[in-house]
């Protein structure tokens, strides 16, 4: 089985009341193109979740992360590949859309809003339960 990991970046909202998550807009292939995900890409040879996760965060959004725990969805994207999500912050530099076509930080009611109306990336619509519960709670 091969991994793809993703991160639910999140930092405390600006209002000081709950918390947002960075979504990146995909720019291919073309069948997910201009849909919003969690950031992230698949494990190199040798590599743990954590490892890829910093590493795939700082090549799609010049930054540096600290990774936290996985949520608990892990989603089967193929029968050799699965995907799974671990909880970051940003501990040093903004993030930029490298390779994404942009970027946006979300509070809970936005992330409910984009899944409700398809914007997000189907395989991501498994964690949103669980991230609109954390980015209410704080
Ligand atoms: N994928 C799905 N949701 C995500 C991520 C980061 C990736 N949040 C899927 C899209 C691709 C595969 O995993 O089929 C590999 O991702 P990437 O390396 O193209 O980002
Ligand atoms: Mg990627």
């Amino acid at each position: 089985m091969r991994f793809v990991v993703a991160g639910a970046v999140i930092r405390p909202a600006p209002s000081g009341a709950g918390a947002e998550l960075l979504l990146a807009q995909r720019s291919y292939p073309a069948d997910v193109a201009g849909l919003w995900e969690l950031p992230g890409g698949k494990l190199a040879p040798g590599e743990t979740a954590e490892q890829a996760l910093v590493r795939e965060l700082a090549e799609e959004l010049a930054v540096t992360v600290a990774v936290g725990a996985a949520l608990s969805e892990q989603v089967p994207l193929r029968a050799d590949l699965t995907l799974v999500a671990h909880w970051a912050r940003v501990l040093d530099g903004v993030p930029r859309a490298v390779e994404h076509h942009g970027l946006t930080w979300v509070d809970a009611d936005r992330l409910a809003a984009m899944a409700e109306s398809g914007v997000l990336v189907p395989a991501d619509t498994a964690w949103v339960p669980e991230l609109l519960t954390y980015l209410r709670r704080q």
